[in-house]
């Protein structure tokens, strides 16, 4: 189709580029990690973001190599940013099924952190519970970990498995969804969610991040129930890589 050869070319002109937002312990103020978010410089149509190019990624069979890119660009940045005498931060990555198709994963990351220095703790993937993962990806995932990357669930509560999937997948750190931070204040029934998550999360000795924190309200919220881990406008939006090496330096 056409919007495929349009993202395969624009794969091949690297007009992709990445967003990091930051992340935040609240207690003590200290920058923790960043995700990185990708977006599509269009030459003519400006900075595109994820939500109306990502499916049609997916559709065209071009995840695999888009995820590489991110891998390897994200790698690049660390190292550059290291270079510049940045502190080393560990940097999340979104991550599709699809892409546990991709044959020589772990060889492929691996050499790419060889390639740049990088130690396998600077990196952490993020599943989204809506990519279904499969049971045939179990061990892919336990590799990472045994190598100490982190492996995250995104959007944690929103889709079906939730609970199931730290039953039965090597996770180590949840994402509370924004839609239940925005109920903070607001619904009873989303404060006792985030009550519950944070409850699960230390008992099983997953890390925990709240995404999506907008207001005071809820950054007080959180902090009161035990979950200083923050991203979300109320701190920063994603930036450029510039705005984050200013943010450091
Ligand atoms: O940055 P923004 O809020 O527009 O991102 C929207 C969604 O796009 C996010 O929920 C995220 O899951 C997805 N996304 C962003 N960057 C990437 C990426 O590099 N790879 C994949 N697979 N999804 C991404
Ligand atoms: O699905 P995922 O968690 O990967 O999505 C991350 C997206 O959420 C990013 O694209 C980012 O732009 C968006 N985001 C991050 N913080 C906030 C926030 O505080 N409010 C809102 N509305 N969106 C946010
Ligand atoms: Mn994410
Ligand atoms: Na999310």
């Amino acid at each position: 189709t056409m919007i495929a050869k349009y993202l395969h070319s624009a794969l091949e002109r690297e007009e992709f580029v990445l967003y990091y937002q930051p992340q935040i312990n609240a207690v003590t103020g200290e920058m923790i990690g960043m995700e990185a978010l990708i977006r599509w410089n269009h030459p003519e149509k400006g900075l595109i973001g994820p939500g109306t190019f990502i499916t049609a990624v997916e559709e065209a069979g071009l995840m695999i190599q888009l995820t590489d890119w991110v891998l390897r660009e994200v790698c690049r940045q660390l190292c550059e940013w290291r270079s510049l005498g940045m502190p080393l931060l560990r940097t999340s990555i979104n991550i599709s099924n699809s892409w546990f198709y991709n044959r020589n994963l772990i060889e492929n990351l691996f050499a790419v952190l060889e390639e740049y220095g990088l130690d396998t703790d600077v990196l952490e993937f993020e599943i989204t519970e809506s990519t279904a993962l499969l049971e045939e990806h179990y061990p892919l995932l336990q590799q990472m970990r045994d190598h100490g990357i982190i492996v995250s669930i995104d959007d944690f509560g929103t889709k079906y498995s939730s609970l199931n999937y730290l039953k039965h997948f090597p996770v180590n750190k949840i994402k509370i969804d924004r839609t239940f931070i925005t109920g903070i204040g607001v619904s009873s029934i989303d404060e006792t969610i985030i009550k519950s998550i944070v409850f699960v999360a230390s008992q099983l000795g997953y890390d925990l991040i709240a995404e999506g924190v907008e207001t005071q309200e809820q950054l007080a919220f959180l902090l009161q129930h035990n979950c200083p881990h923050i991203q979300g406008f109320l701190f920063y939006p994603p930036l450029p890589a510039d705005e984050i090496r200013k943010l450091a330096s």
